[in-house]
């Protein structure tokens, strides 16, 4: 008997478009779910070039249209990668219409928007696309830390480092839009660690830090040239409610990083260290062996044992990017076929965002500033 199918409707055929795309055509071949994707449409607002983008990726139809997938019975899964400024619109609509709502990061443009979708999709599955969690190296963090090995944390300390704005000919392009990103390097660079630090670290409630543009005026790709208003890099520092410190740096104009995240994390019993670059591998230091054999231990996390890896390929035959798409994916197409809830939840992409606003606004007026409360 063939399995009961699940159709998903795309708004957005970008480079998440691909990484998702690509994730829900592999999971049926790596993962034992109880349902079949099937990539039914995909909006685009350029008709033609979203129409190319389904036939290369094997979606049934195309449209510049998002009310057809949200109009679209068919349709359970709406899953939304298109510019930060539609997720609102488009998420409350696709959950008025009783669909699944996956969403891109950072789920909104502010707290405001972000507690308003929370609402709506509580008690519904949704899901945020904080993809980093489903790093096998990064998810088998969380289970050492739950396991007690590094006790209780002090330091929670991340990179996030990319170069590609650093060239002043780069165009104005969304994501440096203030209208259509939100924010700089906040909305798209920072919500990754902040999401990562709510996942491994805890509660961020203060946050101070300083921002700057290196490029103050830009083209614009239809044209003129433009002001550049969102941030090019941003440093800030964080309390955590149990009384850990934080320091998070994120910039597009790190010379020769490309996408350098990087985290350590240091508490009581011992330390543990992770490098994107190099993700098949989480760093620890346990502090309780005795002291002449301590050292940082390399574990190579492509066991069976470890997360996601025995869907995937042998020990040592190591996963990449697009692989913690597939997890997040098969995770959300399994939550859907048991309908229990999904992690990280539209919730979770509030608690992000909130920091991410208190981060906006401690670098724009000098000051330490507390975050809401969710
Ligand atoms: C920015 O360059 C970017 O594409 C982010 O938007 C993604 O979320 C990140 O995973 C890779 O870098």
């Amino acid at each position: 008997m063939p399995k009961p199918s699940i159709a998903i409707g795309m708004v957005g055929y970008k480079f998440m478009g691909k990484a998702h795309s690509n994730a829900y055509r592999q999971i049926n071949q790596f993962f034992d779910l109880p349902l079949r994707t099937r990539l039914k449409t995909i909006v685009g607002r350029d008709a033609n070039k979203v129409a190319a983008m389904a036939e290369r990726w094997g979606w049934e139809t195309s449209t510049d249209d998002w009310r057809r997938v949200i109009d679209d019975p068919e349709i359970r899964i709406v899953d939304i990668c298109s510019p930060n400024n539609t997720h609102y619109e488009v998420a409350l609509a696709a959950l008025d219409a009783g669909k699944i709502v996956a969403c891109e990061k950072p789920l909104a443009m502010n707290g405001a928007q972000a507690r308003e979708m929370a609402a709506a999709a509580r008690g519904k599955i949704n899901t945020v696309w904080f993809n980093y969690r489903r790093v096998p190296a990064i998810a088998f963090a969380r289970q050492l830390i739950d396991e007690g090995r590094i006790g209780r944390i002090f330091h929670f300390r991340a990179l996030y480092l990319q170069d590609w704005t650093l060239d002043p000919s780069v165009p104005l392009l969304w994501r440096m839009d203030k209208d259509v990103a939100g924010s700089g390097v906040t909305g798209d660079l920072h919500s990754h660690i902040v999401d990562l630090s709510n996942y491994l670290a805890g509660e961020i409630t203060a946050v101070a830090g300083t921002s700057r543009i290196f490029v103050n005026e830009r083209s614009r790709p239809e044209g003129g040239a433009s002001k550049v208003e969102i941030e090019d890099a941003s440093i800030f520092v964080a309390k955590y409610a149990d009384g850990a410190i934080g320091h998070f740096e994120a910039t597009r104009f790190a010379n020769g990083r490309k996408n350098g995240n990087t985290f350590e994390i240091n508490g009581e019993h011992g330390s543990l260290y992770f490098d994107l670059e190099d993700m098949s591998r989480l760093w620890y230091f346990d502090s309780r062996e005795p002291k002449h054999i301590q050292g940082w231990r390399k574990i190579s996390v492509w066991e069976e044992m470890h997360p996601y890896m025995k869907q995937w390929w042998v020990p040592g035959c190591a996963i990449g990017y697009e692989h913690t798409f597939g997890n997040q994916a098969a995770d959300l197409i399994a939550a859907v076929a048991a309908d229990r809830p999904m992690k990280p939840d539209f919730d979770d992409g509030l608690r992000c965002q909130l920091v991410l606003d208190a981060v906006l606004e401690a670098c724009e007026s000098d000051r330490w500033v507390t975050v809401v409360k969710q």
